[in-house]
Order: C-alpha cells, then structure tokens, then sequence
C-alpha cells in the first residue's frame, strides 16, 4: 500500500531531526520512502508561541496495515527521543503523522485517515503539492483545490531539500 507521512520538527535542528526521521523510515523493514518534498520553515500553527517548524512530507509503499504503521512510526519518533507533554500543538523534537493511506477513511480514537486536520494546514499541503497536486483528499477534494483555502503566510522552501531519498543512503 502507498501512504503518505508529514514530518515536523522544531526542537534540536529541526533540518536534521526531519532527515533522521526519513533515514529511520527508509531503514525501517517493511517501510520504502518512495518520495520526499522538499523542507520548509513554517510559522507555528494552532499554539504560535514557539519556534517556527521544519516541515516535509513522504510518501512511503509499505505492508503494513495502518495501526501497524502507526506504532512503527511512534517507535521511531521514541527513538528519536520524542517527549509528549500535555502542551497540545506544543514544541516537538520530531512528529510524524499519516495523512493518507491509500483511498482509506479510517475514523477511530488512536487513528484517524486522512488526517483530520491537514487540508487546513499550508505546512501539510504546500509539501503535498510539490510532488502530487492531484491526490484526492477523500471528502475534500484535491490537495491543490485544499490549497487555494488556506493561509501559506510567512512559509518558505528551503535549499537544503533532500532531493533523492537515494542521498541519504549512499551505500544502500
Ligand atoms: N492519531 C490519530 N490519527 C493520527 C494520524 N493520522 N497520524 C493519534 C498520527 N497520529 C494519529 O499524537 C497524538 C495521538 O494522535 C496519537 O497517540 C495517535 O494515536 P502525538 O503525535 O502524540 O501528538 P501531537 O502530534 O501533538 O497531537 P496532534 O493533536 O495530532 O497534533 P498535530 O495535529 O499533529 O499538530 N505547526 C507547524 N508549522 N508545523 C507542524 O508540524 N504540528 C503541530 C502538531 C502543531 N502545529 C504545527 C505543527
Ligand atoms: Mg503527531
């Protein structure tokens, strides 16, 4: 199955923190990161009185099923030392969310798809439309038509992207 991961960090180099959540995804059994979007700094949505975030998204072929790739996604933010206090939409070493996965709609307490807020979020669709304008938002429309409603103020692209997944894993 394809799916679709957002990254964001804003704590201890947010620029790294984004790619070692990559590397540990792409070297993560059962889990290949097919794509990735460029990095972007964004403003702090929802709680702005901290850092602004790096921000990208993935997407990754996996045979996981969906809890079972989100449990392997909360290992790998853990292992990466992720602290969750109760400060919602509060700073984070690392967060990785699932967006899509495949044409599933899945609404229960631990796992909601597609993410309930991301066509409300710049920082999830502007990464998104780099790579895919067209995909659907099941319910919502197309990333591109989310996009055209939403607030992208003060976001901006960074040089430093990962442009080939491959860069990140010179030996694999
Ligand atoms: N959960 C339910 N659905 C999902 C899903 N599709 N993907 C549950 C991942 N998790 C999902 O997540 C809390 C619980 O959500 C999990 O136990 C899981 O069962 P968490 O990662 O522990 O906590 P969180 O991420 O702080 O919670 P929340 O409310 O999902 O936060 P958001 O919505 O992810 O917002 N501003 C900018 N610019 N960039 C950002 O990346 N991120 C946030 C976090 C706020 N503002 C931001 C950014
Ligand atoms: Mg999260």
């Amino acid at each position: 199955m394809k799916a679709w991961l957002g990254l964001g960090s804003n704590q201890q180099k947010p620029v790294k923190q984004v790619r070692l959540a990559i590397a540990g995804l792409a070297n993560s059994v059962d889990i290949e990161v097919l794509q990735a979007s460029s990095f972007y700094s964004t403003p702090p949505w929802g709680d702005e009185n901290q850092a602004d975030f790096i921000n990208a998204v993935v997407q990754v072929e996996t045979r996981l099923k969906p809890l079972e790739l989100l449990h392997r996604i909360q290992e790998i933010e853990n292992q990466m030392g992720r602290e969750r206090s109760a400060r919602r939409w509060g700073p984070r070493c690392i967060d990785i969310d699932i967006l899509l996965y495949a044409d599933q709609t899945i609404r229960a307490d631990e796992l909601e798809i597609p993410h309930p807020r991301m066509h409300e979020r710049c920082f999830v669709l502007l990464p998104l439309s780099e790579l895919e304008p067209d995909l659907e938002i099941p319910a919502r429309g197309t990333v591109a038509q989310s996009l055209l409603g939403v607030d992208c103020a003060g976001i901006r692209r960074l040089d430093n992207q990962v442009d080939n997944v491959c860069d990140l894993f010179p030996n694999s």
